[in-house]
């Protein structure tokens, strides 16, 4: 084997007969200038030289390519383009064959496209998900893939960027064979049986036949999940026009769409959200410190946020000790756990084996003692301070010395909860949002005296438990709140100013959040914030701007949906304005001789916005939240923030 080398990242070496291409672009072999360039120096070679029979082509580490590089949107292009290289590829007259190793994402995959066989070991993972970052494949994807897996399968997987297993991608016709242990070996193999004179080029395969309502519906259901984002509809408008021009055309529309949509401030925002969320997981000061290990996690409390974040921990691998305070209480939670699991079977996310194996990790007792095995343990009892403060006393006395406490509190002062046990450093917490097992945002609260390996314990077990971490300081609320609060006061402001809680409402659902504040609000319920208002009432400057109405609204019994009534009606659960609100809106202006103004949806938007930013603000000089990107991963992850806007902070920056 003698060893070649093309470019900084690409490098070859020839057995027997057989070149061996192999793309080294750490961390995931994007497909930067560097790599098109070496890529395309290879196959020269490769063509030139008559002892060269096939080309395999892989990746260096454990992937095979993760995509464009990303980095590179935003700056002039530079060539060779990534549509030229495959091009090439897939006209290279010796056969190419594709080992795909590991990720083959978004232009990666559209390389192996380009191949004439490909081959992927058990663990690849193959997808376009392009969607994801506002554009659509731009380097032959929804040409090519149709040609393989036909057109309701592209449109599953290019419009949700749906993600496939090497198994599934064979079912697909996706990829020609899985090989269990030795991928590269079979890959020269299957490069040399391959006949030079007949190699299978995809895009001059014909379209597979198929239903037209299989089709319709792959569309439809797609497009249903895709809310406000245009790329999703693009993609399913590429995919169909595949089956009727050629591939020369498909592609010319597929790259002038590409080029749009990268241009785009829908796209800038999803590569902002992108990049935001790698950058979430570092924390300054923790590069060097060691995670402790974390093997049996004991949950107290295994009511509706319990139980989430027990499923969670199953789902991380984890065995878990739930705890609760008798007998019957331990049952109650055992079958609500079973319960979450026997839906996820039902929906198809687990499968019989896996819930056998979650089942057999779980223990729920009513004997607090067992916890004296846990490496942490995390309260998700009532959120009341004495509560609290109590149960973390008594697991203080139970657990090793070495053990984690986390506090689940969503409002209380962590640090008040820590400074009752004997070792505070080791006491970290942890704001799951309901339902738990679903939502992917977890804060991770570093209190005054949390020891840095307990934060870093905290953030690899979100991750495992598959969660997004985002670290916060101590403060009311932590991030999301403070700002979902002053979001709550600014919305609450305009109504008294003149606009209708169902023209604010709709002005934000135009913007892309799923519901408004005013629907949100009912739904969670009105009552916790009537009693947070009563508590902090002693205490509030009386100079300060304060909204009487939603008192009213709880005075009156209006609690929200589950009373029937909040800042709507619900009328057979149906959200309706109701005049009697109207009509309590209307005194309480004229009490304050506010004289109504009307407000344009923009307006309504830009001051949202403004009272979330300036919170925002306040939250980064407070070093509360470290960096604005975090803050943005709050709102959308947690508070339904369009993803597509990237978040508050970037909104009003690109204003
Ligand atoms: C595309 O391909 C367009 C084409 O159709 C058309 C072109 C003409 N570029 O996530 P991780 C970095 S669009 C640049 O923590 P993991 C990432 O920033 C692309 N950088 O690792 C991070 O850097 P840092 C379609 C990238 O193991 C580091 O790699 N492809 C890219 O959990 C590690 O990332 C996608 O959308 C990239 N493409 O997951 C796939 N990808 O260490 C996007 C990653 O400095 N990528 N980085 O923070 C992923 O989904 C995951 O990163 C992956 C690895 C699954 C690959």
């Amino acid at each position: 084997m003698s060893a070649l080398r093309f470019s900084d990242t690409i490098s070859a070496a020839l057995a027997d007969g057989t070149l061996i291409v192999t793309i080294d672009n750490a961390p995931v072999n994007a497909l930067s200038a560097d790599v098109r360039t070496g890529l395309m120096g290879a196959f020269e070679h490769a063509e030139k030289d008559g002892n060269i029979a096939g080309i395999v082509l892989t990746g260096a580490g454990s992937s095979f390519v993760g995509g464009a590089d990303i980095k590179e949107f935003g700056k002039p292009p530079v060539e060779p383009h990534l549509p030229d290289v495959i091009a090439r590829i897939e006209a290279f007259a010796k056969p190419v064959v594709a080992a795909i190793n590991g990720v083959a994402l978004g232009g990666g995959l559209e390389v192996a496209l380009a191949c004439h066989r490909r081959l992927a070991a058990p663990a690849a993972k193959l997808g376009l998900p392009e969607v994801k970052l506002g554009i659509v494949p731009g380097a032959g994807g929804t040409q090519r893939l149709p040609r393989l897996a036909g057109i309701a399968a592209a449109i599953d997987m290019i419009a949700n960027g749906r993600i496939v297993s090497a198994a599934e991608a064979l079912k697909l016709g996706v990829v020609d064979s899985v090989s269990p242990d030795t991928l590269l070996a079979d890959a020269i193999a299957d490069a040399k049986s391959t006949n030079a004179a007949a190699l299978r080029r995809t895009g001059h395969l014909s379209i597979p036949a198929e239903a037209v309502e299989a089709i319709d519906k792959a569309a439809s259901d797609a497009l249903r999940k895709s809310r406000a984002q245009h790329a999703p509809a693009e993609a399913v408008r590429l995919v169909r026009l595949a089956a009727s021009v050629s591939l020369s055309e498909g592609l010319a529309e597929e790259r002038r769409t590409f080029i749009e949509l990268r241009d785009s401030e829908e796209a800038a925002a999803l590569r902002h959200v992108f990049f935001a969320e790698r950058a979430a997981g570092k924390v300054e000061g923790l590069e060097a410190v060691a995670p402790r290990k974390i093997e049996i996690i004991g949950i107290v409390g295994t009511g509706l946020m319990g139980s989430g974040i027990a499923l969670s921990a199953l789902n991380g691998g984890y065995r878990v000790i739930g705890v609760e305070q008798n007998a019957e209480a331990a049952q109650k939670g055992r079958d609500r756990i079973a319960g979450l699991l026997d839906k996820a079977v039902q929906s198809g996310r687990l499968d019989a084996a896996g819930r056998e194996d979650r089942s057999g990790r779980l223990t729920v007792t009513a004997d607090m003692e067992q916890l004296e095995q846990a490496d942490i343990v995390i309260e998700a009892v009532f959120d009341d301070l004495t509560v609290k403060t109590e149960l973390f006393q008594r697991l203080d006395a139970i657990v090793r010395a070495d053990a984690i406490l986390a506090t689940n509190t969503s409002y209380l002062d962590p640090d008040v909860i820590a400074a009752a046990t004997r070792l505070p450093e080791r006491v970290v917490g942890l704001h799951f949002f309901s339902p738990a097992n679903i939502m992917r945002l977890l804060e991770v609260v570093n209190c005054r005296k949390t020891a840095p390996d307990v934060l870093a314990t905290a953030l690899v077990l979100a991750k495992r438990f598959g969660k997004l971490p985002i670290v916060s300081g101590v403060t009311e609320g932590f991030i999301g709140n403070r700002i979902f609060s002053a979001y709550r006061r600014e919305a609450e402001y305009m109504v008294e100013d003149g606009a209708s809680p169902q023209e604010i409402d709709a002005a934000l659902e135009a913007y892309g959040f799923p519901m408004g504040p005013f629907a949100v609000f009912d739904m969670a319920g009105l009552e916790i914030a009537w009693a947070r208002r009563k508590r902090q009432a002693a205490t509030r400057d009386p100079a300060e701007r304060y909204v009487i109405i939603p008192d009213r609204l709880c005075e009156a019994g209006r609690f929200g949906q589950k009373t029937g009534r909040g800042w709507y009606a619900y009328p057979d659960g149906k959200r309706t304005v109701d005049p009697e609100v109207t009509a309590m809106i209307e005194t309480a202006r004229a009490e304050k001789g506010i004289v109504p103004k009307s407000f344009t949806k923009e307006e309504i938007v830009s001051r949202l916005l403004k009272a979330m930013v300036d919170e925002g603000d306040a939250l980064l000089s407070e070093g509360i939240a470290a960096r604005a990107s975090d803050i943005d991963l709050v709102m959308i992850n947690g508070y339904g923030f369009p993803a597509s806007k990237g978040g508050p902070m970037f909104a009003a920056g690109r204003r």
